[in-house]
């Protein structure tokens, strides 16, 4: 497992989630059971090519109305699904790895990537605590990262994330532009055709 610095706050481990992949699997599919993925509409009024849900107190939304984090999901009108104890553990762990210690996420936002699939240039600022930090796990198909700046004009790195990396940002890193490139064509052994990636915070 080796640990690359992408900038001052910003740490990439490689392959930190392979040995749980498994168990990942298993607790993402009973709660994509409950809340099922789903395309979101921005504000903007498109729809995103990235399907969504969530686990945990809160979750992340958008549709026409903005983004926000709501303790309910509006599809189904129930709590998100109880963030299971192998993805918290996981979250807490690379942070402090990341030298932030103490992190207890209240939302782990899912994303699923399709071939084609892609996130833009945006900023994670829904949060009321920009001090907490972001932990990022990818798994199945590798994406190529978008790691920008501060500003949305600066040009991004293209960071490779494969299957099993976690990425821990905070500091001043916590709100640089980021995304995702569109999903390449490949095949994971556990997660088919498909991305998943899954983002934990402390939102509320
Ligand atoms: C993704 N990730 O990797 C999208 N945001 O699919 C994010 O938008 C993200 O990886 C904040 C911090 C880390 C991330
Ligand atoms: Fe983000």
């Amino acid at each position: 497992m080796t640990t690359e610095k992408l900038s001052d706050a910003a740490v990439l481990v490689h392959g930190f989630a392979v040995a749980e992949d498994a168990q990942i699997k298993l607790a993402l599919d009973k709660a994509i059971n409950t809340a099922p993925l789903r395309y979101m509409d921005t504000p903007g009024g498109f729809r995103m090519s990235v399907a969504m849900t969530n686990c945990g107190d809160y979750g992340w939304v958008s549709d026409r109305s903005g983004y926000r984090y709501d303790a309910c999901d509006p599809l189904t009108g129930k709590a998100w699904p109880v963030m299971p104890e192998v993805l918290r553990e996981l979250a807490t762990s690379a942070a402090a790895m990341a030298g932030f210690e103490n992190f207890i996420p209240d939302v782990c936002l899912v994303n699923c990537y399709e071939t084609g699939a892609r996130l833009s240039l945006h900023q994670d600022k829904d949060e009321k605590d920009f001090s907490q930090p972001i932990v990022s796990i990818s798994l199945g198909v590798p994406a190529t990262f978008l790691f920008g700046g501060l500003k949305r004009k600066e040009r991004p790195l293209r960071i490779p994330l494969y299957h099993g990396d976690v990425v821990v940002w905070g500091g001043a890193d916590r709100l640089r532009y980021h995304g995702v490139a569109p999903l390449k064509q490949d095949r994971h052994p556990l997660f088919g055709d498909l991305r998943f990636n899954l983002t934990f915070r402390k939102a509320v």
